[in-house]
């Protein structure tokens, strides 16, 4: 039961970081959860092209035990890759595919964007990290091909 639960939000948040792009003018869901941050560490997959749209980061975050979803209800996440947003001030410019990362997302579920990158900081090569898989599908979505190439401006 929990785990259902938990793949339904986490599929509820992917739709919404993924979906939620370029679309304009969608309607912020509507919570009464306050907005909260979580202190995270992965390893950055892919990062989008300079130019485009859309800037997001896909990184294999560890599990986020105290995750709360739309409703405030307790929503572990488990390791897994996937895309996440940006705040403008977050500068990637040093960051690269295989980089391992600490970072701050900060969650608000009545924002048009509900969860971003606040903060993020490439870590020492060498720090551990733990990615425990569960039966939980992880994010396929892989970013285009081009994206590989970030344009050196
Ligand atoms: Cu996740």
């Amino acid at each position: 039961m929990k785990k259902t639960a938990a793949v339904a939000t986490f599929l509820a948040l992917v739709t919404i970081l993924v979906g939620g792009c370029g679309g304009g003018g969608a309607e912020p869901p509507e919570s009464d959860v306050p907005p909260r941050s979580y202190e995270m560490r992965g390893m950055v997959r892919q990062i989008s092209p300079a130019d485009a749209e859309e800037r997001q980061i896909w990184i294999h975050h560890e599990a986020i035990p105290e995750f709360v979803d739309i409703r405030g209800n307790a929503a572990p996440m488990d390791a897994m890759t996937m895309p996440f947003h940006l705040t403008e001030s977050v500068d990637l410019s040093e960051v690269e595919p295989g980089d391992k990362v600490s970072f701050r997302l900060d969650v608000d579920w009545g924002a048009s964007v509900p969860a971003r990158i606040g903060s993020l900081e490439v870590l020492v090569p060498g720090t551990p990290l733990t990615f425990e898989e569960s039966e939980t599908e992880p994010v396929t979505e892989e970013p285009a091909e081009d994206a590989a190439d970030h344009g050196d401006h």
